[in-house]
């Protein structure tokens, strides 16, 4: 695997509504992202992931576009984020933007006009179908929807929609739709950004018969169908061929030989992609399971592509709530944190999770903003659940316990606004913030500075074959990296309980560790310990 600097790279995103807030609007905005760049600096990260701050009614928190070409105004302004772009870049920070072309806004100027007429110039820039009003075309399930369809008056048509009804998808079949994205993301490329995480992006191609499916609960068919790749690499053509670019491509409904045609190297489209089998498919930390993805993901991509590893973002529940332990917070984010970044793989950090943020659990349904919570909740209710256990049911997983406002000190609303907050703001704050860890020497924060610092230096973090030494244990996670003679040997208690090993090496060069006394072959519970243990 040739040496690129992306590889290397540590991505944090920004998830700007809810990070910090320059205007007292109660919104985060562009301007804060710019008062808060030293700080992300100060991580060691090289590259910004900023969500969707493009034109948008806002009905998915900007993933529903009016105009690629424009700034959505609780955001700020063109000129903030030109700014924002240069003064990363003055820190030496790439910043990548979502790229959101499945579907648009139902407000979109496309949408507007296609939607007109069946003979004007865009009226196959979306999905159309014929149907009768209240029997949808298929079975089919949208992500948040209970179809897919939506019945429009004025076509006396269907429309396609993956996502909610005010999110049309996109008909990729038409070469004019693909032109006018490549020419909208040149016209980025040129604005000075570094790349694009690529929304949804196998969502691309639908299925060439909208049939029944058996379970359509099971959301498959809305992806990675066949015919993806031409678009792919039509789009790598056309827009991204010979630039110093990074490009992410959120590719659900993957396994790993499929994942591998997306980011193969020598194929030409995308260079790492997030596959959903830990974030949609595995509840909460099942860890057998967990290193059996590991293990898959790496004996396919490897050497030949770049996987990515994260396990929390604005659409999944912060890590410590769901994969680790609240028990054993600052224990078990630090541990998430090493195994992350020492996993084969480009590491991802949602804002907060470097100071261990936690998830929320907001007692009234009303407090939920998210539009995939709220229409579930609504549909289940609507079908007669009782409110109480569709409530409880969906907490653990609601998209809005990633999107409360980012902690930076214990002064009101966590010193994220000095309005009021377009969200609780979690009123553990006043513990959890970032001026609280960069105090506190054995803080989250502190030890992820330590853990991104040591990928600077140690080529194995990045190139490392990696072996794993005990996948039938269902406490210990145990696995090798090695590269050019040295060896590096992570061992983690992934458990909240001691257990004793002999995995642990008293003798040898302990590079990191989340516990102050870590000689023993005990074990403390998320105990998790990095030794070099050849050079
Ligand atoms: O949110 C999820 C589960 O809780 C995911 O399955 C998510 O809906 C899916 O991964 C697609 O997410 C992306 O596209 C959506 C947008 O709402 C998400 O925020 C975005 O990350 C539609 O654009």
């Amino acid at each position: 695997m040739n040496r690129t600097w992306w590889k290397e790279a540590v991505v944090y995103q920004v998830y700007w509504r809810s990070f910090n807030d320059s205007n007292g609007d109660g919104m985060g905005d562009l301007r804060g992202v710019i008062e808060k760049l030293d700080y992300i600096a100060s991580l060691g990260v090289e590259v910004i992931w900023l969500n969707p701050c493009y034109t948008s009614p806002d009905i998915d928190n900007g993933y529903d576009i009016a105009d690629y070409y424009g700034i959505m105004e609780k955001a700020g302004t063109m000129a903030d984020l030109d700014q924002l772009i240069e003064s990363a870049h003055a820190r030496g920070l790439k910043i990548i933007l979502d790229l959101v072309v499945n579907h648009t806004s139902n407000q979109h100027h496309w949408f507007e006009e296609s939607r007109r007429d069946q003979t004007n110039d865009k009226s196959d820039w979306y999905i159309w179908h014929d149907g009768e009003k209240g029997t949808p075309p298929n079975n089919w399930r949208s992500y948040f929807a209970p179809s897919p369809w939506t019945w429009d008056e004025g076509r006396q048509q269907y429309y396609f929609h993956s996502f909610a009804s005010e999110q049309p998808d996109l008909n990729w079949e038409q070469p004019a739709v693909r032109q006018a994205v490549y020419t909208m993301m040149r016209w980025w490329i040129d604005r000075g950004i570094d790349g694009f995480r690529m929304d949804v992006i196998n969502l691309i191609k639908k299925r060439a018969a909208f049939d029944d499916v058996e379970d359509p609960f099971d959301l498959s068919y809305l992806g990675n169908q066949p015919g993806v790749h031409e678009f792919l690499q039509e789009m790598h053509q056309e827009v991204l061929a010979g630039k110093e670019l990074f490009t992410v491509g959120e590719i659900p409904f993957v396994g790993p030989e499929d994942g591998l045609l997306y980011v193969s190297e020598e194929r030409q489209e995308l260079q790492t992609l997030f596959h959903f089998e830990v974030a949609d498919d595995m509840e909460e930390m099942d860890l057998l399971r967990y290193k059996q993805i590991q293990k898959r993901w790496y004996d396919a991509l490897y050497p030949k592509g770049v996987a990515s590893q994260f396990l929390n973002n604005h659409d999944h529940t912060r890590q410590v709530t769901r994969f680790g332990s609240e028990c054993y917070r600052v224990e078990s984010a630090k541990l998430l944190g090493l195994m992350l970044h020492t996993l084969p793989g480009i590491p991802y950090v949602y804002q907060g999770e470097e100071i261990g943020m936690t998830g929320i659990r907001f007692s009234d349904a009303s407090l939920y903003q998210d539009v995939a919570f709220r229409n579930r909740y609504e549909e289940r209710v609507a079908a007669g659940e009782p409110s109480g256990t569709v409530l409880s049911s969906m907490q653990l997983r609601a998209r809005d316990n990633s999107r409360t406002p980012m902690q930076w000190d214990d002064s009101r609303a966590g010193g994220f606004t000095t309005g009021a907050p377009w969200m609780t703001v979690n009123p553990n704050y006043k513990t959890i913030n970032v001026q609280a860890a960069e105090q506190d020497p054995q803080s989250v924060l502190v030890f992820y500075r330590e853990l991104i610092q040591l990928r600077k230096e140690h080529p194995v973090m990045v190139y490392g074959v990696y072996r794993d030494l005990a996948i039938q244990d269902p406490y210990l996670y145990v696995y090798e990296r090695e590269f050019e003679g040295v060896t590096w040997r992570i061992v983690l208690n992934v458990h909240d309980e001691q257990v004793e090993t002999t995995f642990a090496l008293p003798n040898e060069q302990l590079l990191l560790s989340n516990y102050e006394e870590s000689a023993s072959k005990i074990l403390q519970p998320y105990e998790a310990r990095l030794y070099q243990t050849s050079r």
